[in-house]
């Protein structure tokens, strides 16, 4: 039985009949429905989810037209707080989402890999506002210019601070755990959006003859077992040796090596045909690249969600760890269950020999 059924303060309490499988299912409708399965619904969740695909939807016709126009290329020599060389797209995307979140105050604030610091968003009205949403707006923006795939990745949490006062960096410090919400929207051969409140793991197309998101994948789950390794294979030498062991016995095996140089990408990849993902601690980022907070958090919850394992190269569960700064990194393996445990036994064996 539904939660909010013993809630009969609530109108619309009675669970929404099923989806028939041969119809047209959008983005929106799906989301109002499945509001309806959380016990304390204030349509604030929904809300944020629904300015996440407009957003997406926005990014999605630049992303499309950028060889079109001139938004290509490096924007005026101006680096991220990570020291990364910041495209023109991901100002782009990065603006695009602030805007829409700012815009219907859903949230009383967003972090961003693009901004130093976190972006408080004044009220609209009366409304209430308990999330933060986090967000890496263009994932793999080396891959732009190439006219490869990049993605949207996002987190949200409920707030810890008093909401009658301002946000604060403690809203966005929870471990993963506590997200709500997370997903990523691809833009690829097609444009798809992957989300999850906690309750499995759905996948939307986006149809751009009729401009919505159209429920394409329904309660995805990851094989349990997979053929292929994503990693860049490139830095072997600068791994540890249990990752060097690692790799080698995947190579041994024959397993195929996938590597698009956008998480977003390769985690969909594996997320449908099984598989692994790795960014271990290289002599350049010894902690990991990848960002804890909207990274590697959001693309675990999905995993798990979707039935497999996402922990650093400690073998600490990614979910669990308790972050301490925004910009955070860490190291991650995630992907099917079987290979996680699997590497998990190398690193077991291997990490403690010397090098
Ligand atoms: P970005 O957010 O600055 O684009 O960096 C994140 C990306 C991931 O999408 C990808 O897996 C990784 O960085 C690639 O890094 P590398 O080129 O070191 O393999
Ligand atoms: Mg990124």
């Amino acid at each position: 039985m539904p939660k909010n059924l013993t809630r009969p303060d609530v109108p619309h309490a009675i669970a929404p009949p099923p989806i028939p499988d041969n119809r047209i299912v959008t983005l929106d409708e799906f989301i109002i429905r499945s509001e309806k399965d959380f016990e304390y619904a204030t349509g604030e969740l929904t809300g944020l989810l629904r300015d996440i695909g407009v957003a997406a939807k926005i990014i999605n016709r630049e992303v499309n037209k950028a060889g079109l126009v001139n938004i290509l290329g490096v924007s005026s020599g101006n680096e991220n707080q990570s020291g990364d060389v910041q495209q023109k797209l991901d100002v782009y995307a990065n603006e695009r989402l602030v805007e829409c979140l700012q815009n219907s105050g859903e949230c009383c604030a967003v972090a961003s890999e693009e901004n130093d610091d976190i972006i408080p968003v004044p009220g609209v009205g009366y409304k209430p506002n308990h999330y933060v949403v986090l967000f890496d707006p263009l994932d793999g923006s080396s891959n732009i210019d190439v006219n490869v795939s990049v993605g949207t990745i996002f987190a949200i949490y409920r707030r810890i601070s008093d909401p009658s006062g301002p946000p604060s960096r403690e809203d966005f410090l929870q471990p993963g755990k506590r997200q709500v919400a997370a997903g990523y929207v691809l833009y690829g051969t097609s444009t798809i959006l992957v989300y999850t409140t906690g309750r499995g793991v759905n996948g939307f197309t986006l149809d751009p003859s009729i401009g919505e998101f159209c429920l394409s994948h329904r309660n995805m789950r990851i094989p349990d077992n997979g053929q292929n390794y994503s990693v860049n294979q490139g830095y072997y030498s600068k791994f540890d040796l249990e990752m060097r062991r690692y790799i080698d016995h995947c190579s041994d095996q024959n397993y195929g090596l996938r590597y698009i140089g956008s998480m977003v990408s390769d985690i969909h990849r594996i997320l449908i045909h099984g598989g692994i993902f790795l960014y271990p601690s290289t002599r350049k980022y010894p902690g990991g690249k990848l960002r804890l907070l909207y990274e590697c958090n959001p693309l675990a919850m999905i995993v798990e969600q979707a039935g497999g394992k996402a922990i650093n190269t400690g073998l600490k569960r990614i979910l669990d760890i308790a972050p301490g700064e925004l910009h955070q990194r860490s190291t991650v393996a995630l992907g099917s269950p079987a290979m996680v445990d699997e590497l998990k036994a190398f690193i077991e064996r291997y990490s403690a020999l010397p090098i």
